[in-house]
């Protein structure tokens, strides 16, 4: 009776060792995240249909950002404004700033970061022109999460954000 009752009980033994192998993403945690790239796919031409620059002039927004904690002032990251993209339309993108290594780490994957975009003046204070919010929570989570990229739409803005995920 001994090897038949074996037989069956190898099969069980075997599929449960197969379901670890098959399925490793599962178990893998990551403790912080390293944006590497912000890039830049859509923006308003106007701000409540006024044009950010004198676009009659052949002038448009010259655009930079700053990354602050989600709903604050709380700076995270301010791009130095002579890194600006200059008379941007929607035809110019997409356009893209990288970080250098260790690039701009983020260590509380709970928290959500905001992308606020400006465009730089010269004669003028400049203008805010619109957030895109990241929620890590969101790409910690889920069948798909850790992504190498999230793209994030509000209204008329697109940011795309690379990541690199790491403990
Ligand atoms: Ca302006
Ligand atoms: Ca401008």
């Amino acid at each position: 009776m001994k090897p038949k009752i074996l037989l069956p009980v190898l099969i069980i033994i075997s599929t449960m060792i197969g379901c670890k192998k098959d399925d490793p993403a599962a178990s893998i945690t990551y403790s912080k995240v390293a944006i590497t790239k912000v890039t830049l796919l859509g923006i308003s031409n106007g701000n409540n249909g006024v044009n950010w620059d004198n676009a009659l002039a052949g002038n448009y927004p010259d655009v930079y950002f700053k990354i602050t904690q989600a709903g604050t002032t709380t700076s995270i990251f301010d791009l130095p404004t002579n890194q600006r993209y200059e008379n941007i339309q929607n035809s110019s993108l997409p356009l893209s700033w990288n970080f250098n290594s260790p690039y701009l780490i983020i260590t509380n994957l709970s928290s959500s970061i905001d992308v606020d975009l400006y465009d730089f003046d010269s004669l003028s204070t400049d203008e805010y022109m619109g957030t895109t919010r990241f929620s890590f929570a969101t790409y910690t989570t889920g069948s798909s999460k850790y992504p190498p990229s999230a793209t994030v739409i509000s209204g008329s803005y697109i940011v795309k954000l690379d990541f690199i995920w790491s403990n």
